[in-house]
């Protein structure tokens, strides 16, 4: 194309807007439907993959580089070295050691954090103003031992959490109640995955308060039926099991997690001050547990460019709701604080 020029003595280059650089380290299956769902997001300029087996990720990034054509236009650049990362706006961590067979989950954990001490305090270091956004598992602990190994202020280091759980959740109750996962309003927070708690009372469907309706109406109408206890619990059950389920018959998770961390960087990134249930320093805010106690666990969080902007500390929960978030509390700060970080 000629070259043109718009007015006299301009040279045709237009003042540029702040290109935005996201970097995911760990290029397996979550990785990757991580990277692929932001790619189609049209939310960053520039992609780069991480991973220590360079073929792969040199693979992966091929891959990705040949659906050009259909895409919008995004510099994607991959390699072995966290330095590539170099001033990131969001960083995704999702590279993890994988359970051996017979291993305890703590010394799987003891594993991930060796691992992580190789790339936290370099992606900390090569983008210092970036958020970082923490997938591998256990999630809630690992958070907390990037938001140590980082040094970054506890609003800019934030585990995906139960934002994938809640979109499970919402998804079974629209299927139960034939309505679209959109139009359900419904949180799980706490330890992602067996302990998390669903808050029965924060649920409506397009805006309809479905508890406190169901009370109004002494569960006598048919739809009442539908929203019975025992129905919701085992919708909890369900969503807790779900997980396993994927994982036993295609051997992994990656497209929900894939859409829930996109989602998450879409909220920081664009600034839209959504809420999501996230892994957040929940130092404080977990009624019955110690002020002191430094874990991470899911509550709703307002979510904008600088990071988690403020948590929902005073959520309505019933005695047994209230008994198992403490108890996850204190499990998790057990394995904090374990760690000795
Ligand atoms: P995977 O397919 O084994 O991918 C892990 C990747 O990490 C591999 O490609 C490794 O080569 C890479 N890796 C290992 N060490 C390093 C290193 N030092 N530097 C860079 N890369 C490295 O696993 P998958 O993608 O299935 O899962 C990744 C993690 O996400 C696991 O810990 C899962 O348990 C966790 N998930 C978390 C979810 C959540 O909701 N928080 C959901 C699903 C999976």
């Amino acid at each position: 194309f000629r070259h043109l020029t718009l007015t006299d003595g301009d040279d045709g280059t237009l003042p540029r807007r702040r290109l935005i650089k996201i970097s995911v380290i760990g290029a397996g299956n979550v990785g990757m439907a991580i990277a692929q769902t932001i790619l189609t997001q049209d939310l960053a300029d520039e992609i780069v993959l991480i991973d220590a087996v360079a073929d792969k990720v040199r693979g992966e990034m091929l891959d990705l580089q040949h659906a050009a054509a259909f895409l919008p236009r995004v510099n994607i650049v991959s390699g072995t070295e966290v330095s590539l990362t170099r001033s990131s706006d969001l960083v995704i961590v999702t590279a993890g050691a994988r359970q051996i067979p017979g291993e305890t989950r703590l010394n799987l954990l003891q594993r991930n954090v060796s691992l992580f001490r190789k790339i936290v305090p370099a992606a900390a270091e090569a983008s210092p103003e970036s958020v970082l956004v923490i997938v591998s598992n256990p999630v809630d602990v690992l958070t907390y031992v990037a938001w140590k190994l980082s040094g970054f202020p506890a609003s800019r280091v934030i585990g995906s959490g139960t934002n994938l759980d809640s979109s499970r959740f919402r998804f079974l109750l629209a299927e139960h109640l034939e309505v679209s996962a959109q139009d359900v309003q419904a949180y799980m927070v706490g330890e992602h995955g067996d302990s998390s708690v669903a808050l029965w009372s924060s649920i409506s469907v397009g805006g309809m308060p479905v508890l406190a309706h169901l009370q109004k109406n002494h569960r006598s109408a048919a739809t009442a039926k539908k929203f019975d206890e025992a129905a919701l619990e085992g919708i909890r059950r369900a969503v807790v099991g779900s997980a396993y389920e994927v994982i036993k018959l295609k051997g992994y998770t990656s497209w929900a997690i894939g859409y829930s961390v996109a989602s998450i960087a879409w909220s920081l990134l664009r600034d839209q001050r959504r809420i999501h249930p996230v892994s957040v320093l929940a130092k404080g805010l977990v009624r019955g547990v110690p002020a002191d106690r430094e874990l991470f666990l899911s509550l709703p969080a307002r979510l904008g460019r600088a990071g988690v902007l403020g948590v929902a500390a005073e959520l309505v929960l019933t005695d047994e709701e209230e008994r198992r978030l403490r108890i996850s509390a204190e499990t998790l700060w057990g394995y904090c604080h374990a760690l000795g970080l």
